[in-house]
């Protein structure tokens, strides 16, 4: 048995420039690991609490030194001695520390970093891929395998610059490609969808999570621009890809009604459905996230009823990786997808607890990252570990999206044999 002998944090940054926090764990076997938070941008309301500091003479008040101080002051003397092959003792501790429903106390920020790292400390001293770790310790059965990527490759709403309100325009390859394969194709169309930019003059600059941020018309011609760049590639729509959207509806919801600029009179939650079944005629789209608010229980249950024998309905700001809130949604059949963020409920058991449910109610699984991310690149193998049918991890570009990306590919070349028995090892040159 290992026992931890060394835990700190520290403030660190995120992509968005933000602090954020990476705790470091030691153990007396020797091995030292690092884990971090990630934080979200247009964030549901019952997600798991981020504490900032609020000082506003310092990094815009978003500092995140009173979680750090958590973690040094607080949870670190009751994690010292403890072994990291227990997450589930270390992530009690935790839950009990903060006490709260919601981990208001001591804060998501603080408790995700510290769990996620008693996690890689745990595989690390069984001297055990994080992947195969996780799904060895939690009896997951399904083979091994790298989920198939969604790619954001166009970011609107609260991540992008531009003026589109839906916040995700999503290229999905079909399942049935390798990973390496399915990159090169995320890879293709960003680069085919650049040129398409630049040569209709658009703005080429980028979100939060890499995709293109430019202004247009409607929503619609994201897609429409979508469908031009893949014309630019050997890629055949239904055959090699598909596309999908995150509307993250709660940025659109005003006075009761949804606001987008591809009609000047506010949808009703009836009107929008109407929207997405058109839209789907159209584009054939394989997943909708938050097509509503994350309180619009009602309208959530009429689109799946309507559509979800065509269409993926994912939530991700109504379930916030919630136990209670899937379970609801599992019985009211309110989506059929779960977006599974660890840092929206805080302890890495409690994610898995609630990817278990997902499972066992037929629900698909999408392990996602968060639009300020590390170079961290933990969800990688959790996201395998977990057998999730696919992942969300921003676009193919920009260092703290590429770093979960480039894991993946090591997964995938774990998992695959590189030279196979049958193929003879070439001659060996003079
Ligand atoms: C989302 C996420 C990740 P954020 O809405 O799905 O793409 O964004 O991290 O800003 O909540
Ligand atoms: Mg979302």
């Amino acid at each position: 048995m290992s026992k931890i002998t060394q835990l700190l944090a520290r403030e660190i940054l995120d992509s968005r420039g933000y602090p954020t926090v990476e705790v470091f764990i030691a153990l007396d076997t020797g091995e030292m690991v690092t884990a971090s938070a990630p934080g979200g941008t247009s964030t549901g309301k019952h997600e798991a609490i981020e504490i900032r500091d609020g000082d506003m003479a310092r990094m815009g008040g978003r500092g995140v030194k009173k979680a750090v101080a958590a973690i040094n002051d607080v949870i670190r003397p009751m994690l010292i001695g403890q072994d990291p092959t227990r997450q589930t003792g270390a992530d009690q501790i935790l839950f009990n520390l903060d006490g709260t429903p919601n981990k208001s106390k001591l804060g998501a920020n603080a408790i995700l970093p510290v769990s996620t790292a008693v996690c890689k400390a745990g595989a690390a001293c069984v001297r055990m891929p994080m992947y195969r770790y996780l799904k060895e310790k939690y009896g997951l059965t399904q083979n091994l395998k790298v989920p198939t990527p969604i790619f954001n490759l166009i970011n609107g709403g609260a991540h992008g610059a531009g003026n589109l309100d839906f916040q995700e325009f999503h290229v999905i390859p079909t399942t049935n490609k390798p990973f390496n394969a399915a990159l090169q194709l995320g890879v293709e169309m960003f680069m085919a969808l650049e040129q398409v930019l630049i040569s209709k003059n658009a703005i080429h600059s980028v979100g939060v999570e890499g995709g293109f941020a430019p202004n247009l018309f409607t929503n619609l011609d994201a897609l429409e621009l979508l469908m031009e760049a893949m014309k630019r590639t050997p890629y055949a729509f239904g055959q090699d890809l598909f596309f999908g959207l995150d509307v993250a509806a709660n940025s659109i919801f005003k006075n009761g009604k949804y606001v987008i600029r591809d009609r000047q009179q506010p949808f009703s939650a009836k009107e929008l459905t109407d929207y997405y079944k058109d839209l789907n005629q159209k584009y054939h789209i394989f997943s909708l996230e938050d097509p509503f608010a994350e309180d619009d229980w009602g309208a959530w249950k009429e689109l799946t009823a309507e559509l979800s024998d065509h269409v993926v309905i994912v939530g991700d700001d109504l379930l916030t990786t919630n136990k209670e809130r899937l379970e609801k949604a599992v019985k009211e059949k309110s989506c059929t997808a779960i977006l599974v963020k660890p840092n929206q409920i805080g302890t890495i058991s409690e994610t898995v607890e609630v990817v278990k449910i997902a499972k066992d109610a037929n629900f698909q699984v999408i392990v996602s990252h968060r639009s300020g991310e590390t170079n961290d690149d933990f969800i990688a193998d959790f996201a395998v570990g977990m057998g999730a049918q696919y992942t969300k991890f921003g676009a193919p570009i920009r260092g703290e999206r590429v770093a979960k990306y480039n894991r993946l590919l090591q997964i995938e070349s774990e998992l695959t044999p590189i030279v196979s028995p049958t193929t003879p090892l070439p001659a060996p040159t003079q």
